[in-house]
Formats: structure tokens, sequence, C-alpha cells
């Protein structure tokens, strides 16, 4: 152990601990911007400066390993007063519109200005203030950047920027798509693309990773939450709404409930409570999936297709195959995604039962998901209505933080209400429905009941697929399965998330290194738990948290078999008839553009 003195506290640490984790382990405050527990360190926004005995100037806490007898002060009047001006510089430079940011409320910056009282009087500000008043200049006059919001997915303020970098992070740490970057230079350095141009012109998949590490609001999903607010006050339209997976364990940490607490009832509770006339859950589709992809893997084994198969749920893997792997297309699963497949039957099988017309509905759905949005506005997932004009299957994806943001407005605590239940006919989910939330979750959902449909004499007892459980982003096994001829075959399964492993994956599999015959791909480290929609968190044990608790929620479940779910098995009785059927092909299957 290292003899480190904080403050004049003498305390002991690892070797090799950085100050500010020395000093975070034992409850002293260092202000920091640029750093997150997820990224690596960067070091450039100069906040966490401490004094160190011996050494002739401050240093940043976040890139100085502590040393045997180390005396560090972090709240000297120097220290106090360099992040002081730090701050005042670059509130100088920043829009005064918190009132309307969406990250209002939820911004690392505001509370430096606030716990740092930075208000007009500041030296700093003052001084900067007049010198651009000499020059007829203001200060932020060249640092101008348009607002972009070229993608249906991602909103971008580049005025907002406090140039932490943490966004060309995640874009390049998580993704290593490497859409975002320092560009200029000489005093107008700012975040920008390739070339500067707009989102939907460059390779981004609208993932949203940059968003959720964005300590302001300058990178943030498309708000849709004003929209979704009038179609519930207004209540002209019967205001349907469903939930995917990975919302509720989200929510669960949010309110900070017991690990083994499930939150869905009270999550109901508060979309009952938010107006919606019918909630729904994308469980009940992430079932149908299972049934309509299941079916599709086992035909290709049996009649021959494309392998390996990919799985087609997660919109920033389809927009990486359109924009980068297009000569992958025939390998995905032709299977919509369950947001897509759920938007499908609730404004034809859910309409009919009502007696209501497409556009008599408007569906909302709840994703933890950026990239969702652009999905649900793509051309081809729309169906005639009864005027025959164009009826989007789903009207409004909201992200786990936009749904955050109405409980806020509408000041409902969901963990303080009633437990509620979601509306039948789509509203129950098997906890494999549920593990679509977790990397492997998928697979795992498909194996069970595809071992189970193809007779295999001793399916994997269920949760002991263990090792395509964990947040490992590249992972594997062998699974046994039938052919339609009584054949046993092992089925090589693959699991694979975040962007920088897709990218290995498939390099490996281009090069015949590796050969695989169905792949789950996930856009986001972890899979839909660590979502770009999901509420920002500075701790780094989050997703495994979220993750213990989809297994948990598995581990309690009673239905834990999509093809058990009663609801799917009474829609395929009453409407679809069959999986892969002529209905299923219109209603719950896609194609993929050039
Ligand atoms: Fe996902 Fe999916 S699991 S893609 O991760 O297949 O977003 O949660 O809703 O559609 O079900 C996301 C989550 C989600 C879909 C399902
Ligand atoms: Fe990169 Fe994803 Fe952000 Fe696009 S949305 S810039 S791919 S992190």
């Amino acid at each position: 152990m290292v003899n480190i003195t904080i403050n004049g506290r003498k305390i002991q640490v690892k070797p090799k601990t950085t100050v500010l984790d020395a000093a975070k382990a034992n409850g002293f405050y260092i202000p920091t911007l640029c750093y997150h527990p997820r990224l690596p360190i960067a070091g450039n926004c100069r906040l966490c400066l401490v004094d160190v005995k011996g050494s002739w100037k401050p240093l940043t806490a976040c890139t100085t390993e502590v040393w045997e007898g180390m005396e560090i002060e972090t709240d000297s009047p120097a220290v106090i007063e360099t992040v002081r001006s730090s701050l005042a510089m670059m509130r100088e430079e920043h829009p005064n519109d918190c009132m309307t940011c969406e990250s209002n409320g939820d911004c690392e910056f505001q509370d430096l200005i606030y716990r740092y009282q930075i208000d007009a009087q500041h030296p700093v500000r003052s001084l900067l203030r007049n010198k651009f008043k000499k020059t007829n200049h203001s200060i932020t006059e060249p640092c101008y950047s348009p607002y972009d919001n070229s993608t249906f997915s991602i909103a971008r303020d580049m005025n907002k920027c406090v140039k932490c970098g943490r966004c060309i992070r995640a874009c390049h740490h998580f993704q290593n798509i490497n859409i975002l970057g320092f560009i200029n230079r000489a005093g107008y350095e700012r975040v920008g693309t390739p070339m500067d141009r707009p989102m939907n012109f460059t390779k981004c998949v609208e993932c949203g990773q940059c968003s959720q590490v964005c300590p302001v609001g300058a990178i943030a999903e498309r708000n849709e939450v004003i929209e979704v607010l009038k179609q519930l006050d207004s209540k002209r339209k019967v205001v349907v709404v469903s939930t995917a997976p990975a919302i509720r364990v989200a929510l669960a940490e949010n309110f900070n409930v017991e690990p083994d607490f499930d939150f869905t009832p009270k999550m109901v509770a508060g979309l009952k409570k938010l107006g919606f006339d019918y909630v729904f859950d994308t469980n009940f589709s992430a079932d149908l999936t299972i049934m309509e992809e299941g079916t599709e893997l086992i035909t290709r084994l049996n009649e021959g297709g494309k392998f390996p198969m990919f799985t087609s749920c997660c919109p920033g893997w389809i927009n990486m195959v359109e924009k980068s792997y297009p000569e992958l297309r025939d390998n995905l699963s032709s299977c919509k995604s369950p947001q897509q497949m759920i938007g499908a039957v609730i404004k034809t099988y859910f309409a009919k039962q009502l007696n209501l017309n497409p556009e008599d509905i408007i569906h909302v759905s709840v994703m933890p998901c950026t990239a969702k949005k652009g999905e649900a506005k793509r051309p081809e997932f729309v169906r005639k209505g009864s005027d025959g004009k164009d009826v989007p299957d789903i009207d409004y994806v909201i992200t786990t933080r936009e749904l955050l943001t109405l409980l806020k407005l509408k000041k409902i605590n969901p963990s303080e209400l009633k437990d509620a239940k979601f509306d039948s006919p789509l509203g129950i989910g098997s906890s494999a429905g549920n593990l679509f939330g977790v990397t492997g979750g998928v697979m795992e959902a498909a194996v069970r009941t595809a071992q189970i449909i193809t007779g295999v004499e001793n399916p994997i007892p269920l949760g002991e697929l263990k090792a395509i459980r964990g947040l490992d982003g590249i992972k594997a096994a062998n699974v046994p399965l039938k052919t339609k001829d009584g054949k046993d075959v092992s089925v090589r399964a693959a699991v694979v998330s975040g962007g920088a492993n897709i990218q290995k994956f498939l390099e490996k599999i281009k090069n015949k290194e590796l050969e695989f015959d169905f792949v789950e791909m996930m856009m986001c480290p972890g899979g839909c738990i660590n979502g770009g929609g999901q509420p920002k968190s500075a701790d780094p044990k989050v997703v495994l948290n979220k993750m213990q608790r989809m297994y948990t929620m598995d581990n309690q479940a009673s239905l834990r078999l999509s093809h058990e779910n009663p609801e799917i098995k009474e829609i395929y009785e009453k409407f679809l008839h069959e999986p892969n059927g002529h209905l299923s092909h219109e209603l719950l299957h896609t194609h993929y553009n050039d």
C-alpha cells in the first residue's frame, strides 16, 4: 500500500491508483468534466487540478498516480480559483438556454457552475466580455456550429459543447466507428464529423453511445416528449404505449430499488398514470420474434440458406450492415425487430378487436435505444389508413431518459404507485423475451424454444447456457438441435455486442478464421441494457447491475419459454395461423436497403 495525505488526512491506497480515484474512494470531492469511469482517461478539461507538495505546478488528478508520502490539497485557494476561472471561460462560451435544454437538471456543467457560483460578476467573465466588446466580436461567434438533426435519432448542438471529448472517445472506444473528432484549430476547435458533414452523411449507426456520456445537452436523442405530451393531453386518439425489455431494469436502477425487486408493475402503473389508454409489452413481441426467427433458422438448416444467419432486432446493427457491410444483407434474418412487430400487430390485430382504423391509434414505443427512433421512421414500416394515406406503425419512440422527463413533468414517481398490470392481448411476455434486453438473451431465448420444438432429447436446462451469459464482447457455444428428418446437428452459435467487437468478429468470419451458423448481434456493449437512450450514470457498475436484474427476473419467472406464452398461442390461433406463414410474412418480416 502507498501512504498519502489528502487535505491533511492520512490514507493508504493501492500502488498505481490515480489521485482522482484515491480521492473519490475516500470521499474527497474533485471536479471533473472530461473524466468518465467507463472511458479512457483524456485529461483535457483541466478541472481536476490539485496542489501537490514539491510540485511547481498543480497536477491533473485523473492522470497522476500516487507516490509514497505524496501530500495533496484539493481545496487550496489557488486550486479553487483556477477551477473557477476555467469554468468562467467555459460559461462565457455557453448558451444560456438551460430552461429548454434536454439536460436541464441532469447536466454536469450546470452542477459545476452552481457549485462554484460562476455568475456574471466573475472577473474572467467580465474581462472576456469587455475584450470582445472592444473588437466588436462575440466570443461565441467564431465557434458557431449549426444544429444537426439530419438523422431521426440524434440531435447535435455543438454550441452547447464543452469540448470534453467524451463523445469522441465513446464512438472510438465502444464502437470503433470514429464519426466524431476535434476539428479546426487556433481557438476555433470544436467537435465535428469527417469533413464536417451532417451525421446522416456519415457511417454513424445512430447508437447514441455518444449521447450517453455527454455531460451537457450537446448530443442527445431527438426529443419527442412534447409530441407525446400533446397526444396524451388532447385525448383525440387512442394512445397506446409499448415498453422494451431493458426499460424496467433501468427504471429499477434509477429509482434505486432492491436488486431482486421487479419494477415492471410500477412502470406499468406510471404509464397508466401518465394517461396512456393501453399499456403493452414489447416482451410479447420478443416472444413472437422467437417464433418467427426460430422457424426461419430451422428452415435454413433444413432447406439451406445463407449462413451465418444474423439476428435483426438491433437497428444500430442494421444501420451498420447497410452502411458498411452491404454484402451481409442476405445473412440477416428477415424478421422485423420486436418493436416493429408489436407496431404492426397493434395497428392490425388489436385495431380490429377495438373496431378502429390504424389512424385512430397513436402508438408510442419506449426504448433504451436512440436508433429505434430511426427504425420507426423507415418508409417500409407504414400501412394504409382508411383514407388510403400512409400511417406509421409506430408514431413516436421515446427513450428511457425521455420517459423519465415525462414522469418528472407530470410529477409522477412510479415507485410510490400501486402495482398495475399490462393490458391484454399484447401484455404477456415470457422471461425469455425479457432476456432480449441483455447481450446473449436473444440467443438464449431462441435456443430454449428451438431445442424443444425440434425435439432435442436433453435440452440445456433453463439458465444453464452460461457460455453466452455475461458482459464479454464475443461469446460462443455449440447448441444441439434436430433436423426435420431426426438427425442430430450441433449449431455453432455466437453472441457479439459493441461495434468494436462486431468489426473484429466480422473480420475473422471474412478470413474464415471463425465459422458460425447463428449469430446474435447488438451494437451497444452489453446489449440494450446499455443502450444509448438509457439514463446517464457515472456508476461503472450500472450495466452489470442491470444485467444481474435481468437474470434474477428470469429465475423468478413462472413463464420462461416464448412458445408457451398463452397470448402467442392465441395470436397464431386467431390471426397469424402459423410462424413464417403468409400473414406473418406480410406483417412481421422485412427487407434491407442497398
Ligand atoms: Fe432492445 Fe429489442 S431487446 S432491440 O435490445 O429486440 O432497444 O430492451 O426493445 O425491438 O424486445 C432495444 C431492448 C428492444 C426490439 C426487444
Ligand atoms: Fe458514434 Fe454512435 Fe454517436 Fe454515431 S451515434 S457518432 S456511431 S457513438
